[in-house]
């Protein structure tokens, strides 16, 4: 019998990709999904089957991080030999208006699901492997560039203080009760499917837009700040590596390249034969009250015991974003033009 995975955060970026991962090696993948009044599987909808078929690989429940019991009961349901905890309040920006409920997900959320697996553990003597989405936000402005497993944390926002918290308690679980835990301090990484209020994925959206005369103009906040952005289809095979060591450790998982945001716009509007300077306006309710300026990572602990490599590289990259966003700016301009939709989006909070 194949293994059983259970990923929380399933319809999320990360959680989809890995979703796919999984079942292409013949796993069945439990998801955990909050319930909402409005559907978010868009992500994971070409994986679904009717339960009732035989060949459904893919379950999903409903279940929160900040409700222990969920959790607990959806770990008896599903049995999983493998657990990836990738749900979040995953957005840095918003973390700063929302602290309390990004704690209680991102801090709290892990720990829930830690101790509703020690429990299982003990009571079963079932083992469950289990791993942790941890961030490189987590290094703040760290003094050190590149950043490797060993550079100190010095984390400059809610979100990240509450990702510190859960990277301790999952080596602390791994410590004290023998738990299989991995943290995967994983760098920006984006694809087609990247929610739209990040910043890559505002600005190939924007500009694939604008190339059709959908919007005229886009507004950013700090456009000097310094990401190492790689794919979020490569990142999720290095979450799937580490569970399969004989050892649980901790990974660092990057490109090694860092660009600015300007020079994502450069790449991003350059590619459509547009220049960004004549679209671009800085708004600074996109700042953030302590922003961190430049992350870069070096993820030679993963390349050298997971024989982990990035495969997609910058120009890649927001070239398949491009590429995905333009066919998406066009089905909505034929909907513009016959009148059937119209070109309103809730702009001011990307
Ligand atoms: P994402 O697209 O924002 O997805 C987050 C997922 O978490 C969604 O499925 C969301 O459900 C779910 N979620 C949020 N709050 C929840 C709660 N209280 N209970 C249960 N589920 C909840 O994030 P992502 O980019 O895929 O990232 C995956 C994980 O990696 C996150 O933990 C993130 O913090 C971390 N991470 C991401 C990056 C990156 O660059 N992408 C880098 C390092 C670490 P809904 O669909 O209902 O909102
Ligand atoms: O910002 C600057 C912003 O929101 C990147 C999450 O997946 O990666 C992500 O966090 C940079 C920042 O990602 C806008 O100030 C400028 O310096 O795309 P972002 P993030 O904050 O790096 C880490 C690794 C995670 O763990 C997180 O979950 O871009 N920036 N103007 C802007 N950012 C946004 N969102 N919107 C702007 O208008």
């Amino acid at each position: 019998m194949g293994k059983r995975a259970l990923i929380t955060g399933i319809t999320g970026q990360d959680g989809s990709f890995l979703a796919e991962l999984l079942i292409d090696k013949g796993y069945e993948v439990h998801g955990v999904m909050r319930r909402s009044s409005t559907f978010t599987t868009e992500r994971i909808e070409h994986l679904y089957r009717d339960i009732h078929e035989p060949d459904a690989r893919l379950k999903l429940h409903y279940g929160d991080l900040t409700d222990a019991s969920s959790l607990r009961r959806v770990i008896t349901l599903a049995q999983p030999d493998e657990v990836y905890n990738l749900a979040a309040q995953s957005h840095v920006r918003t973390s700063f208006d929302q602290p309390i409920y990004t704690a209680e997900t991102v801090a709290i959320g892990a720990l829930n699901l830690l101790e509703a697996i020690r429990d299982y553990r003990d009571s079963t003597g079932r083992e469950i492997r289990i791993y942790q989405a941890s961030s490189s936000e987590m290094y703040g402005n760290a003094r050190e560039c590149p950043q490797s497993e060993s550079t100190p944390f010095s984390p400059r926002s809610p979100y990240a203080c509450a990702k510190v918290h859960a990277f301790w308690q999952t080596i602390n679980y791994r410590d004290a009760y023998g738990l299989f835990a991995c943290n995967g301090v994983l760098f920006n990484h984006e694809s087609p499917r990247r929610g739209e209020t990040f910043v890559s994925r505002k600005i190939t959206r924007a500009a694939t837009r604008i190339k059709l005369g959908l919007q005229k103009t886009l507004y950013l906040g700090n456009l000097d700040a310094k990401r190492d952005w790689g794919y979020a289809g490569d990142y999720v095979e290095a979450m799937w590596l580490m569970l399969q060591q004989h050892d649980p450790d901790d990974y660092v998982v990057a490109t090694g390249q860092c660009h600015s945001v300007r020079d994502f716009l450069n790449e991003t509007f350059a590619y459509l034969d547009l220049d960004w300077q004549d679209h671009i306006e800085v708004d600074p309710r996109y700042f953030r009250p302590t922003e961190v300026h430049e992350l870069r990572g070096d993820a030679s602990k993963a390349r050298n015991l997971l024989g982990w490599k990035p495969r997609l590289r910058f120009r890649g990259l927001v070239r398949m974003m491009v590429d995905h966003d333009a066919k998406m700016a066009e089905q909505e301009k034929t909907l513009v033009d016959a009148g059937l939709a119209t070109t309103q989006m809730s702009h001011e909070w990307h």
